[in-house]
C-alpha cells in the first residue's frame, strides 16, 4: 500500500485494445525490440522538479498543484516525503531512473553550509531508497538559476564571487552524483547567456563558462566519479541569446575549449524546436558528431512561442528520435528523461500517472516503428542510392580529396548540364505513415 497514492496498483502492460487508461498499450517494458528490451532501449526517467516540485504557477495564475508531499513547514521532512512519493511513483509507473537538481530535493537555506546540511541529510535517504527500490539516478545538475544572485548568469556572470558560489553548488552536487551513482551529469546554462551587449563582454563570459567546465570535469576526476558529463542546449529563455543555443553551437564551443572528450549532449526536444530545428535534427546533429548521450523527452506547441515542456505524444517525433538512437546503437548511460509538466488545469493526482503513460506508450510505439523502418532499411537505402555518384568515379575521388577546382571544370566541360533527380519526400512522408500505421 503506497502512502502517497493509495489507490494506485502498479501499471501494467494490457496491449492496444485495452480500455483502462491505467494501462500501457505499447510499452511492454520485457518485450523484445531489435535484440533488445524494450526498457534497456528506451530508459525513461522522471523529473523531480516538474513531478513532484511543479506547482501550476505561471505568469500570470498562482499554483494549482497543491501536493501532499509538499505540504508542512520544515524543509527537510518535505524533502524526505517527496523522496517516498518519487519512488513509490517510480514503483508505481516500473520506471527505473529519476533525475534532480539539488534544488529540488530540498529547499535552499539561508547559507551554503546550511543548504549542504540539508542536502547530506536527504542523499542519505535517496540513497536507501535507492537500494530498496532499485530505482537509480539518470543524473543529477545543480540550480543555477533561480536564485536572485543568479540573475546575471552563474559562471558566466560578470562577478567572480557568483562564479565561486556556482562553483560551489557544482562540487556538492558531484559529490552527491558519485554518492548516489548517478549515470551522468548534466549542465543546463539556465542563465549563461545574456540579454544586451551593451553590458556584456562575451568572449570573457565564454571563456569563463569554459573554465567552469573544466574545473567540473577535474574535480570529478579527483573524486572519482566517473559518469558521462552532458551539456544541454537550449537557444533562449530565460536570456535572450543563450550561450548553448543548440548541439552544433555546444559541439563548437567544446571543441574550441579542448573539452570536447570529457562531454556529450542532453537533447531536449522543445530546445530543439525552439531554435528553429526539430527535434531529430539536433539528434542528428549529436548523434553523427558521436555525442549524443542523452534526451529529455517532451514536446513544446507549435502555436507557443516558449518553452512550454509538455509530455510528449507526436509519434512522428518519437519514431524519428527512436530512429537516430537505434542507429547509434542505444544512448549508453544516457536516457529517455520526461522532462515535461502536466498542464496547469490538470490537476488530479491521477494526471501525473496519465501523462506519464502516454508518454511511455509514445516512445515505445516509435521504437516499435523506428526498428521496423531500420530492419527493413526502407529510407537508409534511399539515401544511399541518392549519394550513389559519390560511390565510384569523380564522387569517390572527390570523398578521397583528390580532385582540384580544375578537374571539376574538366568535368563540366566534358558532361555537360547535371540531369535534375527528384528528392522524393513525398512518397518518403507516405512510407513513414505506412509504417505508423501498420
Ligand atoms: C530547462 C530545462 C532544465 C534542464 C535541467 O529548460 O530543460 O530543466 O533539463 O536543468
Ligand atoms: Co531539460
Amino acid at each position: 500500500m503506497y502512502t502517497y497514492f493509495p489507490k494506485m496498483k502498479p501499471v501494467l502492460f494490457e496491449g492496444p485494445q485495452s480500455r483502462n487508461p491505467l494501462s500501457f498499450k505499447w510499452y511492454d517494458a520485457e518485450q523484445k525490440v531489435a535484440g533488445r528490451r524494450m526498457k534497456e532501449w528506451l530508459r525513461f526517467s522522471i523529473a523531480y522538479w516538474h513531478t513532484f516540485k511543479g506547482t501550476g504557477s505561471d505568469p500570470f495564475g498562482a499554483a494549482t498543484l497543491p501536493r501532499p508531499w509538499n505540504a508542512g513547514h520544515d524543509p527537510v521532512t518535505i524533502a524526505k516525503n517527496t523522496l517516498t512519493a518519487a519512488f513509490e511513483f517510480a514503483e508505481v509507473l516500473g520506471v527505473d531512473y529519476y533525475c534532480f537538481h539539488d534544488r529540488d530535493i530540498v529547499a535552499e537555506g539561508a547559507s551554503l553550509r546550511e543548504s549542504n546540511r540539508r542536502i547530506d541529510q536527504v542523499v542519505k535517504r535517496a540513497r536507501q531508497l535507492q537500494k530498496e527500490t532499485g530505482v537509480k539516478l539518470l543524473w543529477n545538475t545543480a540550480n543555477l538559476f533561480s536564485h536572485p544572485r543568479y540573475a546575471h548568469g552563474a559562471s558566466t556572470n560578470p562577478d567572480a564571487h557568483v562564479f565561486a558560489y556556482a562553483g560551489a553548488q557544482v562540487k556538492k552536487m558531484l559529490e552527491v552524483a558519485k554518492e548516489l551513482g548517478a549515470e551522468n551529469y548534466v549542465f543546463w546554462g539556465g542563465r549563461e547567456g545574456y540579454d544586451t551587449l551593451l553590458n556584456t563582454d562575451m568572449k570573457r563570459e565564454q571563456d569563463h563558462l569554459a573554465a567552469f567546465l573544466g574545473m567540473a570535469v577535474d574535480y570529478a576526476k579527483e573524486i572519482g566519479f566517473e559518469g558521462q558529463f552532458l551539456i544541454e542546449p537550449k537557444p533562449r529563455e530565460p536570456t535572450k541569446h543563450q550561450y548553448d543555443f543548440d548541439a552544433a553551437t555546444v559541439i563548437g564551443f567544446l571543441t574550441r575549449h579542448g573539452l570536447r572528450k570529457h562531454f556529450k549532449l542532453n537533447i531536449e526536444a522543445n530546445h530543439a524546436t525552439l531554435a528553429a530545428h526539430t527535434f531529430e535534427h539536433d539528434l542528428m546533429v549529436a548523434s553523427m558528431n558521436g555525442m549524443l548521450g542523452s534526451v529529455d523527452a517532451n514536446q513544446g506547441d507549435p502555436l507557443l512561442g516558449w518553452d512550454t515542456d509538455q509530455f510528449p505524444s507526436d509519434l512522428y517525433g518519437s519514431t524519428l528520435a527512436m530512429y537516430v538512437i537505434l542507429r547509434q546503437g542505444g544512448l549508453g548511460s544516457g536516457g529517455l528523461n520526461f522532462d515535461a509538466k502536466v498542464r496547469r488545469g490538470s490537476t488530479d493526482l491521477e494526471d501525473l500517472f496519465l501523462a506519464h503513460i502516454g508518454a511511455m506508450d509514445t516512445f515505445a510505439r516509435g521504437l516499435v516503428v523506428a526498428s521496423k523502418l531500420h530492419q527493413d532499411g526502407v529510407l537508409e537505402s534511399f539515401i544511399r542510392n541518392r549519394y550513389a555518384s559519390f560511390d565510384a568515379g569523380l564522387g569517390a575521388r572527390i570523398e578521397k580529396g583528390r580532385v582540384t577546382l580544375r578537374d571539376l571544370e574538366a568535368h563540366v566541360l566534358k558532361q555537360g548540364e547535371p540531369k535534375p533527380t527528384s528528392g522524393k519526400q513525398e512518397m518518403l512522408e507516405n512510407i513513414l505513415n505506412q509504417y505508423l500505421l501498420a
